[in-house]
């Protein structure tokens, strides 16, 4: 591995004399300088006045932070010199259009797991690059497989940046002795199985019966498996990363609380993302019925259901969701010996 390779070198090589590619380059260098100052602002603190308080409330009706809003500016500051053609960011109800002669498309969450701010915990930002396309109202109704790049920017105890260009996952870690990013590792794998999972156990009641009977083996250890263990920071892009790290599988599906149907999470800024970068790395994202680079969205704000990581553990929740007959088989007295595990 090229140890003290920065970031911009790894961008270059990439690039070399494509335009399409150099645009590309181009957004993520900018997006990763815009996270330079997020982090540092994110540092501060308090100090930087109160982060996590309620400004307002997006488009969509999500409560807007101060920090959301400051990074929003930071990113859209830092593409503004870029060739963009549109710009989709979390904070803005319609993409905007930004260059005329821009060659992709950026979709961008400026602020990920803000209900995290006050507590001190990671948050991170999130991007999809997609190119664009001779319609500019079809550019972000493109399926996850069209990306060209795909990245994340956790703000933790090591700023990091995520990044996928479709050849495999590297991690860039900021350097803050002189504010570069540097590559930390490449080819990045998820482990094929692993017995940890990730989901918001609170809401248990509103599941429906396939993700209820995967999380209920995962803590009965169905089989002589080791109970499962449990993380959920509630934060996507931290899931994400200790999945990257160490293996995992997360789960926001779509539950019966009103406004649930497809789960939480927005399919342009954070699921089509977070898939390429899984698969990149040997792992699996699904609805649950469907490959999530698949799915083309109908609107940029949709929210889709994601369940992602190991890719053992991914399948068994596909093959849940697609075989009745296993939940019906679940239901018989014979299923007291049984387990998803062995399926
Ligand atoms: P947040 O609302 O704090 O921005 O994308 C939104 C997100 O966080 C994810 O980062 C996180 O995984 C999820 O929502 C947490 O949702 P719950 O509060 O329902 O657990």
């Amino acid at each position: 591995m090229d140890q003290c390779l920065t970031l911009d070198q790894h961008i270059e090589r990439y690039a070399h004399a494509d335009p399409l590619r150099a645009a590309v380059g181009a957004a993520v260098r900018a997006i990763a300088a815009a996270s330079i100052d997020i982090a540092e602002l994110i540092a501060h603190g308090d100090l930087a006045g109160r982060l996590g308080r309620a400004c307002g409330r997006n488009a969509d009706g999500d409560v807007q932070k101060a920090l959301d809003l400051e990074a929003d500016a930071l990113v859209r500051k830092a593409l503004a010199s870029v060739p963009v053609a549109l710009l989709l960011s979390e904070e803005s109800p319609v993409p905007e259009s930004i260059d005329g002669r821009g060659l992709i498309a950026v979709a961008v969450d400026p602020l990920d797991g803000s209900s995290n701010i006050d507590a001190n915990m990671c948050v991170g930002t999130i991007f999809s690059i997609l190119p664009m396309t001779a319609d500019p109202a079809l550019a972000f109704l493109q399926p996850g497989s069209g990306q060209l790049a795909a990245g994340f920017v956790i703000y933790g105890p090591q700023t990091s940046l995520v990044l996928t260009l479709g050849d495999g996952v590297r991690i860039f870690t900021r350097d803050p002795r002189d504010r570069t990013f540097k590559l930390a590792r490449s080819g990045v794998r998820i482990p094929s199985r692993s017995h940890e999972f990730a989901i918001n156990a609170s809401n248990q009641r509103h599941w429906d019966p396939p993700i209820r009977a995967y999380i209920e083996d995962c803590l009965a250890g169905a089989d002589g498996e080791a109970a499962a263990n449990m993380r959920w920071i509630g934060s996507l892009v931290a899931d994400a990363y200790r999945i990257l790290s160490r293996g995992g599988i997360f789960l926001y599906p779509a539950d019966g609380r009103k406004g649930y149907a497809d789960g939480r999470l927005r399919l342009l800024y954070e699921a089509h993302p977070m898939a390429f970068i899984v698969e990149q790395a040997g792992g699996g994202a699904t609805t649950g019925a469907a490959r999530i680079l698949d799915v083309a969205a109908r609107d940029p704000h949709q929210r889709v259901p994601l369940i992602m990581g190991s890719i053992e553990n991914v399948r068994t929740v596909e093959r849940l969701h697609l075989d009745t007959l296993i939940l019906a088989e679940r239901n018989a007295p014979l299923f007291a010996t049984r387990g998803f595990f062995r399926i």
